[in-house]
């Protein structure tokens, strides 16, 4: 393996640092292939640390140049210096200044951590451990120090010199040279550092903030992306009123920067006032972007802006508190979008996704605690369950303390800890001490991994007029955690009269308006009194708890409940759960599909509802969930087919109202990216979708013609995709005509390789491999790799577990060439395999012999390495 560092790193071994650093001055000559690096740092023994330790600082890959301690050249005896560490054995027992000379090679940074080149602009990716491949330094994130950065640099190849803070000098050099200096005042940890040089258009924008203070807005492009910026921008601006509105927070420099570039390993990150973006998540125009495109930028834009206050500002202590500014900033970019758009939609949204990854990683071998208490190698732990989860159990406490004493407690948050580097148990400190509430039970939803199961079962008394409902959770064991607690599970409820109105509840612990029962030990028991009918029960509304429930509610009362529950989540949630009911039933007795499409009747008969809300009624669950429920001896090719056949049933069976909803929601006048107009579009693209499910040649002539007429991505791209599922002549000639067009344009060559490579056809295979020759398509860049080979391997499912186990060698084969480029990207790639043991046997087998031959690679990467070894331990370990 590629690493010669202390590995596992565990959370119990935590040690303060033994050396701090006050200050920090960066000096960067850019070079494609020789940048010079001189950081001179200000360093203190840590007075709380027993005297005299080593200063030990962390490197990877580091070429160094020269080392002195306040000036004086520091004698090869004194030190012993590796690629991977520093160690300064007989250091003073004093502050002192270590001056650090590195030589570092941006144009061969292929893994994209550290400093890099992406096309012709420099560019830096620090988190988590990439500072260290610039110098040597305590990169970990409770080493908060203040940065000066100086850049020098060719003035024509390299005009635009950005780094954290404010701009505090700039000026000329001899040789056609430049520099800028820019000033953070604002202590951080390495992981927040960035650095930005080349040749890059620019947006300017203002925002005056709460108390008046003038903030300069810059979006950094390529040139002549300029005109693709706007929808960020207005995102941005939005994101800073709401941070003030619904947190108090207010930004802090005098400028916000962000740069978009084009090879990036995820979406964005949140530098201090210098945010770096994947193109993907800035770029949009009603002609290149689609709808969830837009939204997707708006909640990208926002996350990395919060993170200022939850992330910058306040820190992690150690890496394994990840989720203490991921989960809590996914929360305030959820509540966010919840606020823009519509909340129901948004909730919904939400839990399909979390039901699709995180469920789906909380019940395979990669299963692991929201704060994880062991690591090989952290940047795999950028989870769905370190961000959805953790973003699940921050509304859950909201939830629990009702949302006053939660802003009491975030403001408490903010106040104590501001400037600090903090764990989970200092945050969720600052709720009990505002709430006066014992949260010790609570935090068990960041020890125990797994998604707890619920079982309810509800009598109503006739005679007694009350209803009892009995309650047990269970949690199964996970990887490293054979025995678990019970857990602290609000579920909100109500009990629904035949009139669709809920019944008065009285007892509810909670008080207030919060009809929340909660659930803290293994099995319990609530009687509600005076109820004088027999009650529907909608239970785990707005989905309360991240829970797998399953109640004693038969189809009919799920139709009810579908088509009048007051909570417009449960009647998602109903609908949802008729479709599983059918599609989870793998291979017997088929279930009577009657009571979803009466459900559907009713759903899209109701003009109060959103229009997107109504599309998401009648996008089924999704393959991945479809075989989490199932659980065991999955057959993909099965829940393919019992899919397809519902979808196409459900648009032979309601082809009039579809037709109809599609015809009542046409969009008129020129494009606009909003909910409202952008919901539109979805109902009419889910009901054309359903209605050519039927294969009838009608509505495929309907989709190529909103493929050729369309005026914006959005209907092009839906309409592309319908047809894609389709081998007719006008798939062949919409995808041929997708390239004509587009070519020229990256973020649109992405969505066209992964389109083709989503096609559910044994054919699909063999044009990956052939695409994978295509002149555009490139290992180097991530975008790229994702869309055409991460679209086969995650989404498409019956062509990534060919019977035959083609599609795992060919994965597989694909992860061991990029292991050497990027392994960051190679290790994401691996998760495909996530759900391996839950397969039928002879898939199994099949997707185990690739993995292990992964396994067996020589030199493989740490990143990989630790996947694959997670994935295949045995289930107890
Ligand atoms: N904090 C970054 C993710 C960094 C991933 C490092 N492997 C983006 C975000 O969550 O906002
Ligand atoms: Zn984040």
């Amino acid at each position: 393996m590629r690493t010669d560092q202390a590995r596992p790193v565990r959370l119990a071994d935590y040690q303060p640092p033994d050396w701090l650093v006050d200050t920090v001055e960066l000096d960067f000559a850019l070079d494609p292939t020789a940048t010079r690096v001189k950081a001179t740092l200000m360093l203190k023994p840590n007075p709380a640390r027993p005297a005299g330790a080593p200063i030990t600082l962390d490197g990877d890959g580091i070429n160094l140049v020269s080392l002195s301690i306040d000036g004086e050249p520091l004698p090869a005896d004194h030190f012993d210096a590796t690629p991977d560490r520093l160690t300064i054995t007989q250091a003073p027992p004093r502050p002192l200044k270590l001056t650090i000379e590195t030589r570092v090679d941006p144009a061969a940074n292929t893994q994209l951590s550290g400093l890099y080149r992406s096309r012709t602009t420099y560019c830096t990716q620090c988190e988590a451990e990439g500072f260290r491949r610039i110098t040597y330094f305590p990169d970990r994130p409770d080493v908060m120090a203040i940065y000066t950065t100086r850049i020098e640099a060719d003035r024509a190849a390299v005009p635009v010199l950005l780094s954290n803070g404010n701009l505090i000098d700039q000026g000329d050099l001899a040789n056609g040279r430049h520099f800028a200096v820019w000033h953070d005042p604002f202590p951080k940890p390495s992981y927040l550092f960035a650095l930005v040089g080349g040749t890059l258009g620019c947006v300017t924008d203002t925002f005056k903030t709460l108390s008046g203070r003038n903030v300069t807005l810059k979006i950094y492009v390529e040139p002549g992306n300029e005109d693709r910026c706007a929808y960020a921008m207005d995102s941005l601006k939005r994101a800073m009123r709401w941070d003030e509105d619904a947190f108090g927070r207010e930004y802090d420099l005098d400028v916000f920067m962000i740069v978009a570039v084009s090879d990036f390993n995820m979406g964005a990150m949140e530098n201090k006032g210098l945010n770096v973006f994947n193109d993907k998540y800035v770029l949009a125009s009603s002609e290149t972007a689609t709808d969830a495109d837009f939204a997707h930028i708006e909640a990208i834009i926002a996350h990395e802006y919060f993170h200022n206050w939850t992330g910058n500002r306040i820190t992690c202590r150690d890496w394994f508190q990840l989720c203490l500014k991921e989960g809590l900033t996914v929360f305030r970019d959820q509540e966010f979008t919840s606020d823009q758009r519509s909340r129901p939609v948004k909730r919904i949204s939400d839990v399909r996704l979390l039901r699709a990854h995180q469920f789906v990683e909380d019940s395979g071998p990669l299963a692991h605690p929201v704060r994880p208490e062991v690591y090989h190698e952290i940047n795999n732990f950028y989870t769905a369950t370190v961000y959805e989860k953790g973003a699940e159990v921050i509304r859950m406490l909201k939830v629990l303390l009702g949302a006053e004493a939660f802003r009491t407690g975030m403001d408490l948050y903010f106040e104590r800890h501001d400037g600090e580097a903090c764990t989970i148990e200092q945050f969720i400190q600052c709720f009990a001490d505002t709430s006066k509430r014992d949260l010790s039970q609570f935090m068990l939803w960041y020890r125990q991994s797994g998604t707890p199961d619920v079982v309810a079962k509800g009598t109503w008394d006739a005679a007694a007029k009350t209803y009892r409902l009995d309650l047990e959770q269970t949690l199964a064991p996970t990887p490293g955690q054979p025995t678990k607690e019970p857990m602290v599970i609000p579920l909100a409820l109500g009990l629904v009269g035949a009139d669709g109105r809920d019944m008065p509840l009285s007892d509810l612990p909670l008080g207030g308006d919060r009809q929340v029962v909660v659930l803290t030990k293994p099995a319990e028991t609530v009687t509600f009194k005076h109820i004088p009918q027999r009650p529907v029960l909608s239970l785990n509304r707005g989905f309360s708890a991240p829970i797998k429930l399953t109640a004693n509610i038969s189809d009919d009362d799920l139709g009810f409940l579908a088509a009048h529950d007051s909570d417009p989540f449960s009647r998602w949630q109903s609908v949802y759960a008729l479709a599983m009911r059918i599609l989870t039933v793998q291979g017997g007795g088929k279930i009577a599909p009657e009571h979803l499409y009466r459900a559907y009747e009713t759903i899209l008969a109701d003009t109060r509802l959103e229009p997107a809300f109504v599309a998401q009624a009648l996008a089924l669950p999704g393959e991945a969930d479809i075989a989490r429920e199932i659980g065991h001896d999955v057959d993909p090719d099965a829940i393919y087919a019992a899919r397809h056949a519902l979808r196409a049933g459900v648009g032979a069976r309601l082809a009039d109202a579809l037709s109809a909803a599609r015809d009542g929601h046409a969009v008129v006048g020129a494009y606009s990216p909003d909910a409202a107009s952008a919901g539109r579009r979805s109902l009419r693209n889910a009901a054309l979708d359903l209605l050519c499910a039927t294969g009838s040649p009608r509505f495929i002539a309907i989709a190529a013609e909103q493929y050729r007429d369309a005026d914006n991505m959005t209907d092009r791209m839906a309409a592309l995709s319908i047809l894609s599922l389709h081998p007719t002549p006008e798939r062949t000639d919409a995808i041929a005509d997708f390239y004509a067009r587009y070519s020229a344009d990256h973020l649109l060559i992405d969505k066209w390789f992964a389109l083709q490579a989503a096609i559910p056809e044994t054919a699909t295979l063999e044009k990956v491999g052939t695409l994978t020759s295509h002149p555009l398509y490139t290992i180097k860049n991530p975008n790229r790799v994702r869309a055409l080979i991460g679209t086969f391997a995650q989404a498409n499912p019956t062509q990534f577990n060919r019977p035959d186990g083609a599609g795992y060698d060919f994965v597989a084969e694909a992860v061991m060439t990029l292991d050497d480029i990027n392994a960051q990207v190679a290790a994401r790639l691996v998760g495909a395999f996530r759900s391996w043991r839950v397969l039928e046997p002879d898939r199994r087998a099949l997707a185990e012999a690739a993995l292990t031959r992964i396994a067996a690679k020589s030199n493989l990467s740490a990143d990989v390495a630790d996947i694959v070894r997670r994935s295949l331990a045995a289930k107890t370990d």
